[in-house]
């Protein structure tokens, strides 16, 4: 037994010291810093390479808005316009101050910083990886090939954003999710803060894998009033990380969170919707040393790049996780209808267009006699043409397929076979597996846990976290032991912060973990629901399915014993709602087994719902290695008389029912457990309501809304010839559980509601 804490209570007068924050520190410019032998006279040409790239191309989407873009006259663009004119600096100086294989996640006004980051890992590809990436380019020399790849960088940049077939997203994300897995974008968040909990998870993978990766997390002001990043920056300052009591390798989360301050939100004003002047202070709520947090001009390229590079560096020591604040201007308003003319003036955008990025770093390049005026105007020329030309070969490129617009929604594999690398894993005490009964039974929670244990030796990418999950075995002891056997680089606690936990998972999964999450109640699910829904579930197809996201997140419901409104629900017909997502309800030990361990192996993203009510009850699981496929119902009980189908704990009643019918009616029930609600097996199904002309759905969730509804009326689509009678459903009443025994039993489907509904279905009377 491992005891965390011996906390005494001690009241000692004192204060508590928060150190102060460096801001604007950086006093170098690019003189100094080739002296300094702090970046190559080539590097600074790259630098404004790069800046003045990103401005051709936001300069292209206001003309292309306005008209005016020469290149492409009369081209109806239609996407969002959310430019990062003036703030370039921050997107060029953080992806410069990284490796090319380091991971970036980036927001909704992003396209700078994809663009940067593209354009630095060409820069560290050899002609060969140049060649693979343009194989069409006849170009042989290395310069010709870096210009090659240059422009199709932009070009597939701007495909996306025209929602073409050749853009990095095969035109499903477009600019505000636009992502390039391949040099490590992990993808713009167009849900403000989003991508901040995904940050934070590639960077647990970066920890995980040691690789030396380091992952730079951009996200803007606004974002750092909202939950998500405020989270996540918690679960990547978790003590447990570092502390050598706790863990046998310390090493903080590589993550350098740049908070990219631009000064407003949408229009809303840092000064008027938070309370303090810097959000580096953010930092020190979150760690003891502020996170390492400091305030840097970000209008200056060498200033980001050398606080990012400093950054970065710790992270790769184990010194993770870092704060940087940006501090830096957006030209145009949040998107090109705001004329941002009621919350800001001329005269202050005047004076930051004084201290623009590009003008200012050219004019340093001038007075360092890196390049002549000649030299600049010959580079800024190429860069517009090339934009030109990338824009023109966009446009005039495959526009997606029609038919093919669910085609990426799911990856539909799984992992048949482990990587070799993958294959070895270290113990830290002998594997306990669960035990069986003398009738060779398990518990479905013991069933579960079989599963998890089983997977997580067959592959070293399976980690397993949530609240109270490690020492204490979680709220259910559904983990007991874990954490003594797989260590806690594989098994650990989170703070109680829902959205992080899935979030990081996320991220996790895109970046080679296979994560298993823990909700303790499916209720909090909804705290969670943006990295669930908007995150979890549509990264494989927004990404034109360049990533995979192999996670598992276990739900279990707690309806039935008396919890009340918010522990109690049943709602997975909730995220049947959000495609993208596969969502599976086992009822009993043998299914739980068999699912978990399919879900752990799936390349989709899988909701597990677990009951309670049934992590007692036992059945038999064979020792001997098995799956069960999703999309695969199961007849539970065959009967020629009435179909009754449903999922999770309303299972066994639902056989109960049918038992009962037997014995009164002499009707012969046949009960359809579906296992997984996505994807449905609905050809079981009709194809059992065709032999019995009849069909009932059943499941815990209330009517409302409720999956069952899906079921039914696929069912009267399909079937609807061969039916002798309307189909019925039955849920929990149109309320909200309730405390109280005896209104609980009334909300919930038992055996007699189902049984007055077979016979209602059946037409049998009652017998006398
Ligand atoms: C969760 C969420 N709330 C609101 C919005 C609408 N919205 C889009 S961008 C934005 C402002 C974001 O401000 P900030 O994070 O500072 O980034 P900036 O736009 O300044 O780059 C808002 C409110 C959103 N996309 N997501």
């Amino acid at each position: 037994m491992i005891y965390l804490s011996n906390l005494r209570p001690e009241f000692k007068k004192g204060s508590v010291k928060v150190p102060s924050i460096p801001k604007f520190q950086y006093s170098g410019d690019l003189g100094r810093a080739l002296h300094d032998k702090a970046v190559t006279k080539r590097e600074a040409v790259r630098l404004l390479e790069y800046i003045w790239t990103i401005r051709a191309f936001e300069d292209m989407i206001v003309e292309l808005r306005s008209g005016a873009y020469k290149a492409l006259p009369g081209y109806d663009y239609r996407g969002p316009t959310h430019v990062s004119i003036g703030m370039e600096a921050t997107s060029v100086g953080a992806c410069a101050a990284i490796n090319a294989d380091d991971y970036i996640t980036s927001t909704h006004r992003g396209h700078g910083d994809g663009i940067a980051k593209g354009c630095v890992a060409i820069d560290a590809m050899t002609a060969g990886q140049l060649k693979a990436r343009c194989p069409d380019t006849t170009a042989a020399s290395h310069d010709d090939l870096r210009e090659a790849a240059m422009e199709l960088h932009v070009m597939r940049t701007i495909a996306e954003l025209f929602g073409k077939e050749t853009g990095y997203c095969r035109g499903r994300g477009g600019g505000m999710h636009i992502a390039d897995f391949s040099v490590g974008h992990l993808g713009a968040n167009a849900i403000v803060g989003g991508g901040v909990p995904i940050a934070t998870g590639a960077g647990y993978s970066a920890r995980y894998f040691r690789k030396g990766r380091v992952v730079c997390c951009f996200a803007g002001d606004g974002a750092y009033a909202n939950g998500a990043p405020l989270e996540a920056l918690n679960m990547a300052c978790m003590a447990q990380f570092t502390d050598p009591r706790m863990t046998r390798s310390p090493f903080g989360v590589p993550v350098i969170y740049c908070i990219v301050n631009n000064l407003y939100g949408m229009t809303g004003r840092l000064s008027e919707v938070m309370g303090v002047e810097y959000l580096a202070k953010r930092g020190a709520g979150f760690k003891d040393d502020n996170m390492q947090a400091e305030v840097v001009n970000g209008m200056d390229v060498l200033a980001v790049r050398d606080a990012v590079g400093r950054g970065a560096g710790a992270c790769r020591k184990g010194n993770g996780p870092i704060l940087r604040e940006l501090v830096t201007y957006r030209y145009y308003g949040h998107s090109l209808s705001d004329p941002r003319n009621e919350y800001r003036t001329k005269d202050e955008e005047s004076a930051w267009k004084a201290v623009d990025p590009a003008a200012t770093f050219a004019a340093q390049l001038l007075d360092a006699k890196v390049l002549g005026q000649a030299q600049l105007d010959e580079l800024k020329g190429r860069v517009q043409a090339r934009n030109d030309r990338a824009a023109v070969r966009a446009a005039e490129s495959a526009d997606p397929d029609p038919r093919d617009v669910t085609t990426f929604m799911y990856n539909g594999t799984v992992e048949a076979e482990v990587p070799v690398a993958h294959r070895a894993v270290k113990t830290f005490s002998p594997i306990e597996k669960p035990k069986r009964d003398k009738d060779g039974r398990l518990t479905y929670r013991d069933a579960i846990k079989e599963a998890l244990i089983e997977e997580m030796c067959r592959d070293n990418r399976v980690v397993f976290y949530g609240e109270d999950v490690a020492e204490y075995g979680g709220a259910f002891k559904l983990s007991k032991g874990l954490i003594e056997v797989f260590g806690r680089d594989r098994v650990f606690n989170t703070s109680i912060s829902e959205t992080a936990i899935c979030g990081t998972a996320v991220g996790a999964a895109m970046s080679g973990l296979r994560p298993v999450v823990e909700l303790m109640y499916m209720d909090f699910a909804l705290m969670a629901s943006d990295q669930i829904a908007n995150q979890a579930a549509k990264w494989h197809y927004m990404s034109g399915a360049s990533t995979t996201v192999p996670l598992v997140i276990r739900a279990s419901v707690g309806g039935g014993k008396g919890y009340g409104g918010q522990h109690s629900q049943s709602l997975e017909s909730v995220f049947c709602h959000i495609p993208g997502l596969v969502v599976a309800y086992p009822s009993d030990a043998y299914d739980a087994k068999g699912l978990m361990k399919t879900a752990i192996r799936s390349n989709d993203p899988v909701l597990f719902v677990e009951s309670q009510l049934l992590y007692q009850a036992k059945g038999a699981v064979p020792e001997a290695e098995y799956t069960i496929p999703f999309g695969e119902a199961v007849v539970k009980r065959a009967g020629a008389d009435a179909t009754f189908v449903g999922w999770g704990p309303a299972v066994p009643e639902m056989l109960a029912a049918a038992e009962q019918m037997k014995r009164d009616h002499n009707a012969d029930i046949e009960v359809i457990d579906i296992r997984t609600l996505v994807p449905l097996d609905i050809e079981t199904i009709v194809s059992s309501v065709k032999k019995t002309g009849k069909c009932l759905v059943c499941a815990q969730a209330v009517n409302i809304g409720s999956y069952t509804a899906d079921i039914a009326h696929m069912v009267q689509e399909r079937a609807f010839g061969w039916l002798d009678a309307p189909v019925l459903r039955l849920g929990a009443k149109d309320g909200i559980a309730p405390q109280a025994l005896g209104l609980e039993l009334a909300f919930l489907p038992h055996t007699a509601d189902m049984v007055a509904l077979l016979r209602r279905l059946c037409g049998v009377e009652r017998p006398g």
